[in-house]
């Protein structure tokens, strides 16, 4: 295959702390008529004023960026260099307006829009978890109903916050409620931690998704919990959207809503490294916020998982399996 246009800079052309901060040091292409040449564009989805407790995720973006510039380009764990295969751009921040959800829904779904009608795999740093609902919105407009594979300690799939449907509590009802996912073939995995009520799960899925509790994914070998995704998504086009507090806060505590109980980073990799290879037209990791952060362990964390998803997509262009 022909050289991917667009990767990292090669890694001795000079110290990986040098450069300008885009995600791995990429390639800054933002121009939607520019896309032709992109497999994957990382997106920054700086909006937290969606959030239900602490506040700060706006510069989540900014702090993966900051701390992807010590990641490396080959993938130790599947033995490939993902850039050998696929074209990576960071596109830079949507500019979302603080406060103004419904205008920065507008501003997400026509960008997701765009890259879906280029074949562009996006791959979101919120930013708190109400983006994806402006993702999923451009997304389906090109691909109809998406399979949700959700890794998160929460559902989020409250119906409201104070009477506002529109928050990061609430993403995934009105995903569903909007027929653009399909909650039938859609998975959430990790759920934990105190809730509103004892049936707050249950009304999930009566909604109709499919619920593994952190306790449930535990019993799990990775191999096994990629076999239920698979299992459960089909070849339908799936949005894989991962909310950084899936992590325990000992490894993520920077983060808007933090719950104990939560996976180790050793497990959540795992899990990551064994998704299965189906049809994946987006991700996003969500919820990083560096104010509250220790040591950069979470955007760490964050940019981390961010390069799974990136080697997800090589490994499928490599193999080439849909
Ligand atoms: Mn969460």
């Amino acid at each position: 295959m022909n050289k991917p246009k667009y990767g990292p800079p090669h890694h001795s052309a000079s110290p990986r702390y040098t450069g300008l901060r885009t995600y791995m040091k990429l390639p800054n292409v933002n121009d939607p008529h520019e896309l032709n040449d992109a497999d994957i564009a990382i997106v920054g989805l700086p909006f937290d004023t969606a959030a239900s407790y602490r506040s700060g995720a706006r510069f989540g973006p900014a702090g993966i960026r900051e701390i992807s510039m010590l990641l490396r380009p080959a993938n130790a764990f599947h033995k490939i260099n993902p850039f050998d295969y696929c074209s990576v751009i960071d596109f830079g921040d949507l500019p979302l307006i603080p406060g103004h959800i419904h205008d920065s829904y507008d501003v997400m779904k026509e960008a997701y829009r765009q890259f879906a009608k280029h074949n562009v795999v996006p791959i979101g740093l919120g930013g708190d978890h109400s983006v994806t609902l402006g993702e999923l919105r451009g997304l389906a407009e090109v691909y109809g109903p998406l399979s949700l594979v959700h890794f998160d300690a929460h559902g989020d799939t409250w119906d409201n916050y104070w009477g506002k449907k529109y928050t990061h509590g609430t993403p995934f009802r009105r995903a569903a409620e909007e027929q653009i996912i399909d909650p039938n073939s859609s998975i959430q995995i990790g759920l934990r931690g105190t809730v509103y009520s004892p049936d707050d799960m249950d009304a999930a899925k009566e909604m109709g998704f499919q619920i593994l509790t952190a306790e449930e994914a535990r019993e799990l070998a990775p191999k096994q919990l990629s076999e239920a995704i698979r299992s459960r998504v089909g070849n339908k086009p799936v949005f894989l959207t991962f909310d950084i507090d899936f992590f325990d806060p000992a490894y993520a505590p920077g983060t808007g809503t933090p719950e104990p109980g939560g996976f180790t980073s050793v497990e959540g990799l795992s899990f990551v490294r064994h998704l299965p290879l189906v049809n994946y037209v987006g991700f996003d990791l969500v919820e990083v916020l560096p104010a509250l952060d220790q040591s950069e362990i979470t955007a760490q964390l964050g940019a981390a998982i961010v390069y799974e998803f990136i080697t997800i997509m090589a490994l499928k262009n490599r193999d080439g399996k849909t």
